[in-house]
C-alpha cells in the first residue's frame, strides 16, 4: 500500500467496498481516482483502478440490455436509508418531493406510486436517503414491498392527520407486525437464531394544515409511548425544516470529522458512525488494516479538553474532531 493516501481516499474506498450496485461502484471508483494524491507512488494503484473502472462500465452497459432487476431492491446510499410507509394518499410522496431531489409522484389519486423511489437529502453534511413507497391497504400490498423494508435502516410511518389516524395506524402496524418488520419496546422481532428482523419505526403526522385542532396531541396520547412522532405539513411547510434534524436523530448516528495531523479538519464532510462508536471504530472506518497500527488519537469535542489524548476504546460524541496517530 503506498504511503500518504488520505482519509478522503480511504473513505471513498470504503464506499466502493460497500457499494451495492455496479452503478454505485463506478461512482465510488471515480471518487477514489479524483481524490488520490498524484505522484509516482500512486501510479500503479491508479492504473489498477482505471482498469477496474473500465471493466465495471462495460458490465453496466451490458446489463442494461439484460435481464430485469428487482425494482423493490433499493441499494442503500448515504449514511442511512429511511423507507416510508402509509395508506394511499397519506402524503408520502409529498414528503419525499419536499425533502429530496427525487421526482416523487404526488397525486390526488391513490396508487400513483407503484415502485420505490429513492431520494437523497442532506442534513448538516450528512446524506440521508428517503424512499417513497407504494401504499399499503388492508387488502393490497405490492409484491416485493416487504423486501424494501427488510433492507432499510429505519421505517417512517406517514399518517394523514386529517383522516382517521387510528385506522391508518391499524393497517400499517398490521402489515409490519405480520411480517416481523416492527421493533419497539413492546415488540422485539427476532428470527429463530435471535437475529433482529424488525426495524425501528417512527411517525410523521402530515397534512397538519387540514387537521382539526388537537389532532396531533390526540395521536401522541395514543401512540407516543411506542413511537416518536412529529407534525408537519408538506403544503404550508410547517415543521418541514425541523424534519431534517428529527430524521437525523432517528438514525442514531454521530458525525465525526477527521483531522490530518497539523492540518485543519474537513468540516463539510463528516464520517458517520453508529452512536456509541469508539476511536477504534473510527480508525476502522477510515481504513481497516491501518486501524491495527493506531497508536493514539487526539480529540476536540464533547467531554474532553481540546486536543486531549484518547485511547482506542474512548467513546466518541456527535461532532467530535479526531486526529489519528499511527505507528
Ligand atoms: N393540504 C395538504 N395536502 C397534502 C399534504 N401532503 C399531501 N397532500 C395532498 O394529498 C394528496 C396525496 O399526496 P401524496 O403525497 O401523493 O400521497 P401518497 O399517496 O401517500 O404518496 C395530494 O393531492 C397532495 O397534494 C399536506 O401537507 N397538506
Ligand atoms: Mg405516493
Amino acid at each position: 500500500m503506498p504511503a500518504n493516501l488520505t482519509p478522503e481516499y480511504f473513505k471513498a474506498e470504503r464506499w466502493y467496498r460497500s457499494a451495492a450496485s455496479t452503478e454505485e461502484k463506478i461512482l465510488a471508483l471515480e471518487r477514489m481516482l479524483a481524490v488520490m494524491p498524484k505522484h509516482k507512488g500512486t501510479d500503479h494503484l491508479k492504473a489498477d483502478l482505471r482498469h477496474k473502472l473500465s471493466k465495471l462500465k462495460e458490465a453496466a452497459t451490458k446489463k442494461k440490455g439484460g435481464k430485469q432487476q428487482d425494482v423493490f431492491h433499493v441499494p442503500r446510499g448515504g449514511s442511512g436509508q429511511i423507507a416510508l410507509i402509509g395508506t394511499p394518499n397519506s402524503g408520502k410522496s409529498s414528503i419525499v418531493a419536499a425533502l429530496t431531489n427525487a421526482k416523487a409522484n404526488v397525486a390526488e389519486f391513490p396508487f400513483a406510486t407503484s415502485v420505490p423511489v429513492p431520494g437523497m437529502m442532506t442534513f448538516e453534511g450528512v446524506a440521508i436517503q428517503i424512499v417513497d413507497m407504494p401504499p399499503v391497504t388492508a387488502e393490497f400490498v405490492a409484491p416485493g414491498q416487504v423486501g424494501t423494508y427488510r433492507n432499510c435502516d429505519l421505517i417512517g410511518i406517514v399518517i394523514d392527520l386529517s383522516a382517521e389516524p387510528v385506522e391508518q395506524m391499524r393497517v400499517v402496524l398490521d402489515f409490519l407486525e405480520s411480517r416481523s418488520l416492527l421493533m419497539d419496546r413492546e415488540t422485539p422481532a427476532v428470527d429463530e437464531h435471535g437475529n433482529l428482523l424488525g426495524k425501528r419505526v417512527f411517525v410523521i403526522c402530515t397534512k397538519a394544515d387540514l387537521a382539526s385542532e388537537g389532532a396531533f396531541e390526540k395521536f401522541r396520547d395514543k401512540w407516543g409511548k411506542r413511537f416518536e412522532a412529529v407534525k408537519v405539513s408538506a403544503e404550508t411547510g410547517e415543521g418541514m425544516e425541523e424534519l431534517g434534524g428529527f430524521l437525523f436523530k432517528q438514525l442514531r448516528i454521530i458525525r465525526i470529522y477527521a483531522k490530518p495531523p497539523g492540518k485543519k479538519p474537513d468540516m463539510d464532510d463528516p464520517f458517520t458512525l453508529p452512536a456509541g462508536s469508539t476511536v477504534m471504530d473510527m480508525a476502522e472506518a477510515i481504513h481497516r488494516e491501518l486501524a491495527e497500527k493506531l497508536r493514539f488519537a487526539r480529540i476536540w469535542g464533547t467531554g474532553v479538553y481540546d486536543g486531549q489524548n484518547a485511547q482506542r476504546n474512548h467513546v466518541l460524541c456527535d461532532r467530535d474532531i479526531i486526529e489519528l496517530h499511527f505507528n
